[in-house]
């Protein structure tokens, strides 16, 4: 028996459900939340790992819907916990009212548009249904977990965690012997803490990553004033850089200076911390050249920081600067100089099985207590594909993406009416300040819904051409950057049989443009239905 009727049925509640619910909710939409987790937060509820972490400023990435909750709040560092952006999360939705329209420990399994309605009807895990007009998918781009298929990691009978799925309980590791596998953002992060506590600490790397110091501080006092006494201009500001970021560039090529001078503003901004290293120069993530300086600059740094010559060896990477996210890490290097912490590369020494209490490479067997997982996400369309969502044509999303996937605006989807995406594949997403981009997307699809009620159409459906042209120009624009030059999650390459596509829109303020344009031109590139 179908139960109730929505206006909107939002899907999550981390960062991005919750902007969307509370502008649904202003504009008078009756509008429900659906919540995998026991509570709110998205990615940053399950990723509770030690160390965790957000890598771009707290005073950036957080919302700006209301000046008085960006006026009230104070971030205490620079660079968030995960356990104060759960209390800023946990503080919004109380401040808002919100609570009582998010349901939480119920996870959306179906959803299926039943034209002759124009509604989708939507199966959660309690075997209730329900109907509503739209659907907005707020399930993030990092949130379904990659779990690595070695052979017998299921009889592993010590404590096993996934970085994404941490346990409430904080797991001890006090005088135990524990081996993480992942040198991505998540192990980069909990490395060093974890080494501070357990008696042993094996770090099984697959593939090295770059990682630059986040030079994280407590936040001055007149550094927060200062950006509170015109935050609306620094958003509007950072709204018109690349990432949408507050990261000024040198506007200058690496390859325009001399070597000192280079090696000058690579030191500058080492010395800053964090991911303006990319800003040093205008061409790092466009000309191979220039990346090549910005990657010599990063192995010189690890060669001097890390003591032994041969795990310094180890830990530098091969690939271009930021084709794998750039991470930002506190003494992550400088972990490795530590007794108890141990580096094996298993490309060179794969680990071939795992049993009850131990990880086994050739002839080695490394008996351990505790077993990290620290493998990272299936990203972009992961969380969108993991439910089973069947469009017009009786085909689902799933189907529909096995050859890549495919959206219009990263918004929606052809074959999919009245669905939306927030930070969707073909948006800047990952590519961007996540925050500031979600509420671009939140304020784009409610303005949206607001023009088909006050027009009276009932449906909008993104067109095949258009879907089709939108994603040739984002490949376009990855095809002149360094992106797709490695293996990343950004292509989707570390999930066995997906298809290999890259689904970063690169560039804010041209992204902003064109979603702008498509509503002043009514809607270009939409079928609207009355
Ligand atoms: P990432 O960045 O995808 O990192 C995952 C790591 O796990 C990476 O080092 C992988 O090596 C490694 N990995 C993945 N599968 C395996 C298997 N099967 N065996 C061994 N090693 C494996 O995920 P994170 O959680 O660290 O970070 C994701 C994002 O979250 C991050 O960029 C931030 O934006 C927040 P590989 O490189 O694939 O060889």
């Amino acid at each position: 028996m179908t139960n109730k009727i929505f206006d909107v049925v939002v899907v999550g509640a981390g960062f991005a459900g919750i902007s969307a619910v509370h502008k649904l909710k202003k504009q008078g939409l009756k509008t429900i939340v659906f919540e995998a987790g026991g509570g709110v937060g998205g990615t940053w509820y399950f990723n509770k790992y030690p160390g965790a972490r957000c890598d771009t400023h707290s005073m950036e990435y957080s919302y700006q819907f209301s000046e008085e909750l960006q006026q009230d709040w104070e971030w205490s560092e620079k660079y968030a916990t995960q356990p104060e952006i759960l209390r800023y999360l946990d503080h919004t939705v109380d401040r808002f009212n919100l609570r009582e329209n998010i349901r939480l420990n119920t996870r959306v399994e179906k959803l299926i548009w039943k034209q002759d309605d124009s509604q989708w009807e939507v199966s959660i895990s309690t075997g209730e249904l329900f109907l509503t007009d739209y659907v907005v998918m707020a399930t993030g781009c990092l949130s379904k977990p990659n779990l690595p298929n070695i052979r017998g990691i299921d009889t592993f009978s010590g404590e096993i965690y996934h970085t994404s799925r941490w346990p409430e309980k904080k797991p001890d590791f006090a005088s135990k012997n524990v081996g993480i596998i992942g040198t991505g953002s998540s192990g980069i992060q909990c490395i060093p803490l974890i080494a501070k506590e357990a008696n042993h600490l094996i770090v099984y790397q697959r593939t090295p990553n770059y990682s630059v110091p986040a030079r994280n501080e407590v936040l001055s006092e007149d550094f927060v004033k200062d950006i509170k006494s015109r935050y609306q201009l620094f958003r509007e500001d950072n709204y018109k850089q690349g990432f949408g970021l507050n990261l000024p560039l040198n506007d200058i090529s690496a390859l325009d200076v001399s070597e000192e001078e280079r090696t000058e503003a690579f030191e500058r901004q080492w010395q800053k911390g964090g991911l303006g290293f990319l800003t040093s120069f205008n061409d790092i993530l466009f000309n191979m050249e220039s990346n090549v300086h910005a990657q010599n600059f990063i192995r010189n740094k690890i060669k001097t920081i890390v003591k032994n010559p041969l795990v310094a060896k180890k830990l530098m990477p091969n690939t271009p600067v930021a084709c794998k996210r750039l991470c930002v890490d506190t003494d992550y290097y400088e972990t490795f100089n530590l007794p108890n912490v141990e580096l094996v590369d298993i490309k060179m020494n794969p680990i071939d099985f795992i049993k009850s209490k131990s990880v086994v490479l050739g002839n080695t067997e490394h008996k351990l207590d505790t077993l990290i997982i620290a493998t990272g996400f299936d990203a972009m369309t992961g969380a969108l594909t993991n439910i089973e969502i069947i469009g017009k044509d009786g085909e689902s999303i799933k189907d529909k993406w096995k050859t890549g996937p495919s959206a219009y605006l990263g918004i929606a989807i052809s074959g999919f009416p009245n669905f939306f995406m927030i930070t969707g594949p073909g948006s800047p997403s990952v590519l961007s300040n996540m925050v500031p981009s979600i509420e671009q997307h939140v304020n784009w699809i409610s303005d949206c819904i607001k023009f088909l009620k006050n027009k009276n159409f009932v449906s909008i459906e993104a067109e095949l051409n258009a879907q089709h042209s939108w994603m040739e120009k984002v490949n376009k624009i990855s095809d002149q950057t360094i992106y797709p030059h490695c293996q990343s999650w950004y292509l989707g390459t570390n999930i066995k049989g997906k298809k290999q596509a890259f689904t970063a829109y690169l560039g804010v303020p041209p992204y902003i443009d064109e979603c702008r344009e498509v509503v002043d031109s009514g809607y270009k590139g939409f079928y609207l239905s009355k």
